[in-house]
């Protein structure tokens, strides 16, 4: 009988329900909302230690060694000027020099930042924000996206011309739905990316500098002939300096570009429409859209390949891409992005070999090679980004599906970078990478 008890209180508690609460809204997402990027430090640093434990400390006084490594601050603030107060010199910098002891630690933490953001639903996003936040500038991320009415794809079009008419409606309109609606996204993230480019390059310095900058960079990491950087210094300064309205604002466009492909949805595109080869002429570069075969790009035979491309994205098949494939080539061409959906592809360059190729070196490019001297071997002369590289600009290739890619590049390659963002992604597989310099 003492069973009836609970028997009898159930029914009641349902016949009197409490009133249900209205659900809360949900908040946004941290990606659906511009804010400033900010980043976590998992690790304390230094690591704190017993001083009754450190045995290393120990070690260290007897042999009368601090904890400094390199060259320490006093030798730079000794010599004043530009050296005391160079503002290129990043916050961090003086800090492991004085300090090897914060070394791993801050590599911990560089290490757990980079594991949450591949963890993340916006991986190339996270990982562009946390790498630009420490070359102390502010960086924007995240954000709402256009409406877009109607067909995605041809209303992405549409505000790149910004009204204008253009050719190859139908045959885009025909394109599958997943595709149409990830490159839409992709193209908006493209346009508001280069608005932010433009800005920036616009404070960071005097524009008949770009195209020096673009060919040589700014550093002499790269053996050049003839790239000798001009020392006239004033009118190209902040290039070099980390502000928030220029280099803040280049990198925010590059997290807002990676912002775009990572919320894509690949994967529901991923082997679809069968065999097609669309494109479509933008105020920002050729938008290409390749179907299952296994396509070949090539430059020297297909002249269109061979100007400024905005966009490829094929869906699937073996490809064979020797396009800079997601490379900017000039200073006017601020973004190149190459998406591969699937397949076991080659992306390499038109070869032209030449006398100097000498064993263990790739087959040059039109550029050739070096005639050695007394200071430099047979280097390679190309001075053409490929595969990944952003010069005063942005070049993402993102080969996603699995397969086994090789990558074989001369210079300037492969995630290179010089005032902008180069980015190579490859999601797994057996892949083999190759480059000569600046890769
Ligand atoms: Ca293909
Ligand atoms: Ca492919
Ligand atoms: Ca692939
Ligand atoms: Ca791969």
């Amino acid at each position: 009988m003492r069973r009836l008890v609970p028997l009898l209180l159930v029914p009641l508690a349902i016949s009197c329900p409490e009133p249900e609460p209205e659900p809360e809204p949900p908040l946004p997402g941290r990606w659906e909302q511009a804010a400033p990027w900010t980043l976590t430090d998992p690790f304390p640093c230094p690591v704190a230690v017993d001083p009754d434990d450190d045995l290393l400390g120990e070690l260290l006084a007897e042999l009368d060694l601090d904890r400094s490594i390199g060259i320490p601050r006093s030798w730079y603030e000794a010599r004043g000027g530009a050296f005391a107060a160079d503002p290129t010199r990043l916050d961090f910098f003086h800090d492991l020099q004085e300090d090897f002891g914060k070394v791993p630690c801050h590599a911990g933490n560089l290490a757990a930042r980079t594991d949450t953001a591949t963890d993340s639903d916006h991986a190339l996003a996270a990982l562009i924000a946390d790498a630009a936040v420490q070359l102390d500038v502010a960086v924007t991320a995240g954000g709402p996206w256009p409406v877009l009415e109607g067909d995605p794809l041809l209303a992405a079009v549409d505000s790149l011309h910004g009204g204008s008419d253009w050719d190859g409606r139908d045959a885009a309109a025909a394109l599958p739905e997943a595709l149409k609606e990830a490159v839409a996204r992709v193209l908006l993230g493209a346009d508001e990316a280069a608005d932010l480019r433009d800005d920036a390059l616009e404070v960071m310095g005097d524009a008949t500098y770009f195209a020096t900058y673009f060919r040589d960079g700014g550093n002499s990491l790269l053996v050049s002939e003839g790239s000798t950087i001009n020392t006239d210094w004033e009118g190209a300064s902040d290039m070099f300096v980390g502000t928030d309205e220029g280099s803040g604002a280049l990198y925010s466009g590059a997290v807002r570009l990676a912002q775009a492909i990572d919320e894509a949805d690949w994967a529901a595109a991923a082997g679809q429409g069968g065999e097609f080869d669309v494109r479509i002429d933008t105020p920002l570069g050729l938008v290409v859209l390749r179907g299952t075969g296994n396509d070949l790009y090539d430059p020297s035979a297909d002249p269109d390949l061979a100007g400024e491309v905005l966009l490829v994205v094929d869906v699937g098949g073996n490809d064979e891409i020797r396009t800079p494939a997601g490379a900017n080539t000039s200073e006017d061409h601020p973004v190149a992005v190459h998406i591969d959906l699937g397949g076991d592809d080659l992306y390499a360059y038109p070869e032209v070999p030449h006398d100097l190729d000498g064993e263990g070196l790739l087959p040059s490019d039109a550029a050739g090679r070096h005639a050695p001297d007394a200071y430099y071997g047979p280097y390679s002369r190309s001075h053409l980004g490929r595969q990944g590289a952003g010069r005063l600009g942005y070049g993402f290739l993102v080969d996603l599906g699995g397969g086994d890619d090789t990558y074989r590049s001369l210079r300037k390659s492969q995630g290179f970078a010089a005032f902008g963002v180069g980015v190579l992604a490859d999601d797994v597989g057996d892949d083999t990478y190759t480059a000569e310099n600046g890769a």
